[in-house]
């Protein structure tokens, strides 16, 4: 029997952080085993953002050897960079002819991100969702591992997606579904109503996985502590929600359910509690770290990785363009 696609993505805005490691990349390997799966380094969505160029590049390479790092195999996955594929920009242009406005303007994220801005908004912070449909449905894709802060932009692709079959009258476009890992998300260290992000200007706000043990001390250590008289360790998003952060972040790195974890820490102050997450991060850190020092030696190798890559996901990709050409009417050569 074929084996269904799962396409997902992280964005080389930074290095990957603790987040984006618990909320999709620690499930990548383990689907690679019962999916066709396609690993994204999501480059052009991260020019909604001014970035310094230097520091791009580094971040597209260090991301393709963390992905590499945390057992993502070449040769069961496919992993490419998105400026390599043509097809993702190119369809992206299509499906903005197919969706409103007002859909995009009401995106949690997009409001999110303008808050600060107050003129001379860039057009890719608005269009960044059909981007994202365009990653997806480019491939055919049946499942795609999100975080839960990226649930309505899979739900916008999924609307683009019957919108454009139903025009047609054709299933140009398979419908994907969402593959939640325990629907964790990992809020920011400085402001746990915050989620985690890799292009947090408050570099203690997150753990990145290139963090050395001395960095992740700090970090952890001057998290946010929530106030209460005696400080009491259980898991309460809306009363605690730096302690809960801390809890959310040691059961996932341990696979102990949190009524475990709350059990382990009911007598204990916060001090002990976060030396138990430090030791932790630092200890499935430090294995990341390992593998990623050899692949980082490696260019030529990681540049191997990625030609192949883009090579796979390019044949894929065109087959549904030229259908989508097809169906509209230009003229595909
Ligand atoms: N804090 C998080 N907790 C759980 N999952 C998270 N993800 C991101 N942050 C968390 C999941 O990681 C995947 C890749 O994310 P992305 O890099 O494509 O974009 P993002 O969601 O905008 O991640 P960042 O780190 O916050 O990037 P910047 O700072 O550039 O905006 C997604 O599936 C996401 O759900």
């Amino acid at each position: 029997m074929k084996k269904s696609i799962v396409f997902s993505a992280i964005q080389p805005s930074g290095v990957i952080t603790l987040g984006n490691y618990i909320g999709v990349l620690k499930n990548w390997k383990i689907l690679q085993n019962n999916y066709n799966c396609i690993y994204c380094i999501a480059d052009m969505h991260s020019i909604t953002n001014k970035i310094n160029p230097k520091l791009f590049k580094k971040n597209i390479m260090d991301n393709v050897a963390l992905y590499l790092s945390c057992n993502i195999n070449p040769k069961k996955s496919i992993i490419f960079i998105q400026s390599h594929v043509k097809y993702h920009t190119q369809l992206c242009w299509i499906l903005n002819c197919f969706t409103y406005l007002g859909e995009l303007t009401r995106m949690t994220q997009f409001k999110s991100k303008i808050k600060n801005i107050f003129n001379k908004i860039n057009l890719g912070l608005l269009n960044y969702p059909i981007l994202m449909a365009s990653d997806i449905l480019l491939y055919q894709t049946n499942k795609v591992p999100v975080g839960k802060d990226q649930i309505q932009h899979l739900e916008l692709s999924k609307k683009i997606a019957k919108r454009f079959n139903k025009i047609y009258n054709k299933k140009i476009f398979n419908i994907p579904e969402p593959l939640l890992n325990n629907g964790n998300k990992i809020m920011s260290l400085s402001n746990p109503k915050k989620k985690m992000s890799k292009s947090d200007i408050n570099k203690n706000s997150f753990i990145s996985l290139l963090d050395d043990p001395k960095k992740i001390h700090k970090k952890i250590k001057k998290s946010f502590t929530d106030i209460d008289n005696p400080p009491k360790i259980y898991y309460d998003i809306k009363k605690k929600p730096g302690i809960s952060n801390l809890l959310l972040i040691l059961s996932n790195l341990t696979g102990k359910k949190m009524s475990i974890i709350e059990k382990e820490f009911e007598n204990q102050n916060y001090s002990y509690l976060k030396i138990n997450v430090i030791n932790y991060i630092t200890d499935t850190i430090s294995d990341i770290q390992h593998n990623f020092n050899i692949y980082k030696k490696n260019k030529d190798f990681l540049e191997y990785i990625l030609k192949y890559g883009s090579k796979k996901a390019s044949k894929y990709a065109k087959k549904t363009i030229e259908k989508v050409y097809n169906v509209i009417g230009l003229y595909y050569l």
